[in-house]
């Protein structure tokens, strides 16, 4: 489709989506009102600048219904994002969301090579994780073999990578990594197995990763990209030039804005992306700022796709971090120490270790703690570890430390190293 034909398209599906959402949605409504704005102000493409924004915290005061915008009679599913146990994010889908959901990982695998003769690999997480879900919905519509293997379980993967004849496997690339490093062990060679094209997302990577997994496992990799507010994973996806991922304009309409301002920045500046999904009908989210940094560009791609591509994430707006593919905000470890007694003295260190993320959470003990036994304190950092783990999902090291022996700040505390970026990782 002309680039042309793409803006006549969204437009019209733009306004159609503004009055659903006004006519359905109480609280964007509100804030509509707000704003004195109208869904017949929408006459162009950038009237969309003067609707407001929506953020994760939006979702959280309106959880779990307040963002449905259809009677939960039409809906057939929801999905959610990893890591709290607090308030989550809860997206809703109609059937049709769901088939257009699936399309676009459709559009995924068919632009790393898949056919219906491909043996797709699943290993992104089944269950609330949009990963398996959308990956798996999206084999189906090509028409590939699916494995629905869901995420670890090493030796199976390999058992039915090398059985099966896999072709096309779909994980997280540190997973993708640490595959290629088992096969490896196991004595497989580059060769051996029949993969030739990996979709790996819900986490940053950096070229040198991607020229690592292709080695190893003897593959072309391909980046994707999405979050649950959208729908999941396939809001864009890579070609292969490999050079970004293309959006799919017909679904989703993209804008870069200053993080700070709020303002719409020109085309090729880098900031902060946000989404308004043009077709969704029990979630649809308009300007959802996604805090993701990145930059996006409009020059031909020698693929022959019109859509709009998007670099690679390069940081985020916000204080979230992503380990192994959970989101992790720091507050949340936070609240686990206080609500376990301890101080807010901490130190969270990230980093990637053989492709695989390590979480180190150091904190200060009480004069009273501190006097303990070795046996005693041991007893508490698996406590507290325990803690953490059932907040986030994923287990930390806890390393409990003499009292004042983290550096106080003066000015805002740094709570977290993040060793990755010596990766080029920006999480
Ligand atoms: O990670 C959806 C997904 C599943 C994408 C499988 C790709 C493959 P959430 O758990 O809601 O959804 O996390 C969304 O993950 O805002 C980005 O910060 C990050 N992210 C997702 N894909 C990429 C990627 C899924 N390809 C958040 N590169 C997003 C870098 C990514 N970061």
């Amino acid at each position: 489709m002309s680039h042309e034909g793409i803006r006549a398209l969204q437009l019209e599906k733009l306004q159609k989506q503004v009055r659903h959402v006004y006519d359905n949605v109480a609280y964007y409504r509100n804030l509509m009102d707000e704003r004195g704005v109208k869904p017949e102000d929408i006459v162009t493409l950038e009237d969309i600048a003067k609707l407001p924004f929506l953020s994760k915290d939006d979702l959280r005061e309106a959880y779990p219904y307040g963002m449905l915008a259809t009677d939960i009679k039409n809906c057939v599913r929801i999905q959610s994002t990893s890591g709290t146990t607090g308030k989550r994010v809860v997206a809703f889908y109609t059937q049709e969301d769901i088939e257009i959901w699936e399309e676009c990982c459709a559009r995924a695998i068919v632009a790393a090579g898949g056919t219906n003769e491909d043996v797709c690999q699943v290993c992104y997480g089944y269950g609330l994780f949009t990963g398996g879900p959308g990956l798996n919905g999206g084999s189906h519509k090509v028409g590939c073999l699916t494995l629905p293997m869901s995420s670890g379980n090493t030796d199976r993967q390999i058992q039915f990578m090398m059985d099966l004849g896999a072709t096309i496997l779909c994980c997280t690339p540190s997973y993708a990594a640490y595959i290629g490093e088992s096969l490896k062990e196991r004595g497989y060679k580059p060769e051996d197995n029949k993969l030739k094209a990996g979709i790996f997302g819900a986490e940053p990577w950096t070229e040198e990763m991607r020229r690592d997994i292709e080695r190893s496992l003897g593959i072309k990799a391909y980046d994707i990209y999405g979050l649950t507010e959208t729908s999941g994973p396939g809001v864009s996806f890579e070609c292969e030039e490999q050079t970004g991922m293309h959006i799919n304009e017909d679904h989703f309409l993209a804008e870069i804005i200053d993080p700070d301002t709020g303002e719409v920045l020109p085309e090729g500046s880098k900031g902060e992306l946000v989404f308004t999904s043009l077709d969704k009908e029990a979630f649809p989210l308009l300007r959802y700022r996604t805090r993701d940094i990145c930059v996006l560009t409009r020059e031909k791609c020698s693929c022959g796709r019109t859509f709009v591509k998007m670099s690679k994430p390069m940081g985020r707006s916000d204080d979230m971090m992503i380990i192994r593919g959970v989101n992790v905000f720091p507050s949340q470890i936070e609240a686990v120490l206080l609500n376990e007694g301890y101080a807010p003295n901490y130190l969270i260190e990230v980093d990637r270790v053989n492709n695989s993320d390590t979480l180190d959470v150091f904190v200060e003990m009480s004069e009273e703690y501190f006097s303990d036994t070795v046996k005693n304190i041991t007893k508490r950092e698996k406590a507290l570890a325990a803690a953490i783990r059932a907040m986030l999902g994923i287990s930390p090291s806890v390393h409990l430390v003499a009292p004042k022996t983290i550096e106080r700040s003066e000015g805002k505390a740094v709570r977290v190293i993040d060793k990755r970026k010596r990766l080029g990782i920006n999480i």
